[in-house]
């Protein structure tokens, strides 16, 4: 099978597509401060930096938090599936340089959301804390002294597929900054979650993902364990199901078909995000681990991090650094989403690799949460 072309497909971050936006709307006097800024080391958050990270970036406050782990103590580990702990080849020789070497890895057990989480769960999070996301969030004019007051605006970063085809060089082509998108407007003020409710929530960032795991009383995987579950138990495959994209011509993931990103042919039956579990589980049934949204892990995204990982538990690296857009430190994302084909960024290969800056949400990203032990009790 031939490599995608391009290293870094579907990367992104805030400040490009408020580039966008001010190409679009010529609002360039008006919003080059906030460019500036964004552009730099230290890109700019526009919320509190929690200590002890060393950069930029921001957390929930304790009092968004304040209503969690309101849990039965049985109730946890419903809708989530035991993943027994092993060893395994992390990585893969046939995909990107930053998925070698190919290197062995122990994780120890644990539960994992058996779907990525739905709209209807993350609502239940949002009633009972009151929580704002990111991208509800209006810009602080402390973090962009420079910026009118009308240039900080709140949104997110929609899929916007154009008319024709284009290179597949420039995501900007198919990438948009929409004022007014988040989480229950996931392409912009227009839209709405009405009977979506079983889809998965996307235009959360890293720290709103975070966010809900604490108060769910879980976390995020991380990238190795994220790797490991996706792979069912079964060493060295391609795809989670076998090393065939589609075995009896049947589509196994949400993902592209036909032309990206201009022309979707719909073989898998949906356009863009489709009903948590629409398509079957691996062999620890865990669904949608391929395709349908990318997943946030907890670890820093680094290229080389394969060279030098701890061979237990890896917990991803202390700093971040994405040589496609260096200065900007990226979360690791996995899974591939709706929007990938094999000549673009097959993402949904257990070990492709995806990069995101932890404050921006988009809408082909979303979450499932994992929880340590104890196992499940044999009757
Ligand atoms: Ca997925």
């Amino acid at each position: 099978m031939s490599q995608p072309p391009t290293p870094n497909p579907h990367h992104v971050s805030p400040w490009k597509f408020v580039l966008a936006l001010v190409a679009v709307v010529g609002l360039v006097a008006l919003i080059s401060p906030l460019l500036s800024k964004k552009a730099g080391r230290d890109y700019a958050t526009r919320y509190d930096e929690p200590k002890g990270l060393g950069h930029a970036v921001t957390a929930p406050k304790a009092a968004e938090l304040s209503a969690a782990a309101n849990l039965n103590e049985h109730s946890w580990t419903n809708g989530m599936v035991w993943i027994p702990g092993g060893t395994f080849q992390m990585g893969s020789e046939e995909g990107q340089p930053d998925e070698k070497p190919v290197h062995e890895i122990t994780v120890d057990g644990f539960w994992m959301d058996r779907y990525e989480l739905t709209n209807e769960e993350f609502e239940k999070f949002v009633k009972a804390t009151g929580y704002a996301t990111i991208a509800e969030r209006k810009p602080k004019q402390e973090d962009f002294p420079d910026a009118p007051p009308e240039a900080l605006v709140p949104g997110s970063i929609v899929f916007t597929p154009p008319p024709g085809e284009v290179p597949l060089h420039n995501h900007m082509a198919w990438w948009r900054y929409v004022p007014g998108a988040n989480w229950r407007h996931p392409e912009g003020p227009d839209s709405n979650l009405k009977g979506r409710e079983k889809q998965p929530v996307v235009q959360v960032s890293w720290f709103d993902a975070m966010a809900y795991a604490k108060w769910a009383g879980k976390r995020l995987p991380t990238e190795a364990e994220w790797e490991f579950a996706s792979r069912g138990g079964r060493e060295k495959l391609t795809y989670t199901w076998g090393n065939e994209k589609t075995p009896d011509g049947k589509w196994l993931a949400n993902i592209w078909q036909g032309q990206f990103p201009n022309g979707n042919t719909l073989q898998d039956g949906f356009k863009f995000q489709a009903p948590v579990g629409s398509f079957p589980p691996n062999d620890y049934g865990l669904y949608d681990m391929a395709g349908n949204v990318w997943e946030w892990c907890a670890d820093w995204y680094m290229p080389d991090y394969y060279a030098k990982s701890p061979k237990r538990n890896p917990q991803g690296p202390q700093e971040s650094y994405d040589p496609n857009e260096p200065g900007v430190w990226k979360r690791v994302t996995r899974g591939g989403s709706y929007l990938c084909t094999e000549a673009y960024c097959w993402g949904y290969r257990p070990a492709m690799r995806m990069k995101t800056s932890p404050d921006t949400g988009l809408s082909h990203t979303g979450f499932r949460c994992v929880r340590s032990g104890p196992p499940p009790v044999k009757p």
